[in-house]
């Protein structure tokens, strides 16, 4: 069955080098005598075994998307370069769109574009997001959970790249980056990450958002979130049960959480092996939501679609969830 991969990550040597570049103790760096990049003090992840297969297309990762039946993969920058200081981050996302415009067009048909835009500059953001997809056919915005301590996607001066993100017509990715409550961060990066303040720090970003009414001023927004929905499908009626009962005047969302799932908020199955995980997303939030993200290099092609060929799915059900979901969005096969 064909499949299109809404998760799948990579790093042009450019970024690499704007993060080799950075001062010992500016986070986030990358430590060259250890090829480690720091992102925040005491949280070091060791690129080692990524760095080659974020580099790569053609060797690596092209073959395992063939093996798999994985016709297309929307591929974008995980986290690094978004929120490094302006002047910094306006150099290292042009030059990381332009090297993945190129594999675009040396792979035709198989690697669709996700923009990294320099979030703290709105207009220079703006403007990078309106060239991508205007000249290069760039399908989605790759940003991430917080752009730094107390800085999060839902604060109102990042309105204008949401807005910029429906009026083109493509998608956003909210994709996690390391938490920056020290509650997270004392036990490593494990921790700090994927493990666990990964998921805690876009799912709040995500509640920040509904709850600022992003979405009823902007109805046309929509926003994918990886990891089945970062634990929101689980949480979200306790959620809105706590919110209507403690109603306060900043919350400005029209709707009740729940009514934003598959107009404007949609998930992927990254990083979750678990079947119990997967038939609670479906139950809450339905299949139309869910659609197939891997993860990869930072997890396992194969391990992904082998757990999701596990699941209790239905033909159709599969269908919508690798591919049919997706084309929905815009992402034609
Ligand atoms: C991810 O995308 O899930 C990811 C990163 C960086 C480190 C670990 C990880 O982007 O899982
Ligand atoms: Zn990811």
């Amino acid at each position: 069955m064909k499949k299109i991969d809404l998760e799948n990550h990579f790093y042009d040597i450019s970024s690499v080098e704007a993060l080799q570049s950075r001062a010992k103790g500016d986070y986030p760096y990358w430590d060259k005598e250890t090829n480690t990049i720091h992102w925040l003090e005491g949280i070091a992840m060791c690129q080692d075994k990524f760095y080659e297969n974020l580099l790569d297309f053609a060797n690596i990762r092209l073959k395992i998307m063939d093996e798999l039946g994985i016709e297309k993969a929307v591929i974008s920058l995980a986290p690094g370069i978004e929120a490094l200081p302006p002047e910094e981050s306006r150099i290292a996302c042009k030059k990381a769109n332009d090297a993945l415009y190129k594999v675009m067009q040396e792979f035709p048909g198989r690697f669709l574009g996700s923009a990294i835009l320099p979030i703290l500059d709105v207009d220079a953001a703006v403007e990078e997001l309106e060239h991508c997809v205007k000249d290069y056919g760039f399908v989605m915005w790759q940003t991430h959970s917080n752009y730094g301590a107390g800085i999060d996607p839902d604060q109102k001066k990042f309105w204008p790249v949401w807005k910029k993100v429906a009026d083109l017509g493509i998608f956003a990715y909210l994709h996690p980056t390391v938490s920056h409550q020290p509650k997270f961060n004392e036990y490593g990066y494990a921790m700090a990450a994927p493990g666990l303040g990964f998921t805690i720090d876009t799912m709040g970003s995500i509640v920040r958002m509904i709850l600022s009414g992003i979405f009823d001023e902007i109805p046309d927004l929509k926003v994918v979130l990886g990891h089945f929905g970062e634990a929101l499908p689980f949480l979200m009626e306790r959620m809105e049960n706590r919110f209507s009962w403690l109603p306060n005047p900043k919350q400005k969302n029209k709707e009740q959480m729940g009514a934003y799932w598959g107009k404007n908020i949609f998930v992927t199955t990254s990083g979750n092996t678990s079947i119990p995980a997967f038939e609670c997303t479906r139950a809450a939030i339905g299949i139309d939501s869910i659609m197939l993200g891997t993860d990869y290099p930072f997890e396992h092609m194969e391990e992904c679609v082998g757990y999701l060929e596990t699941c209790p799915m239905t033909e159709e059900e599969k269908e919508k969830l690798y591919y049919k979901n997706a084309e929905k969005l815009g992402l034609y096969l």
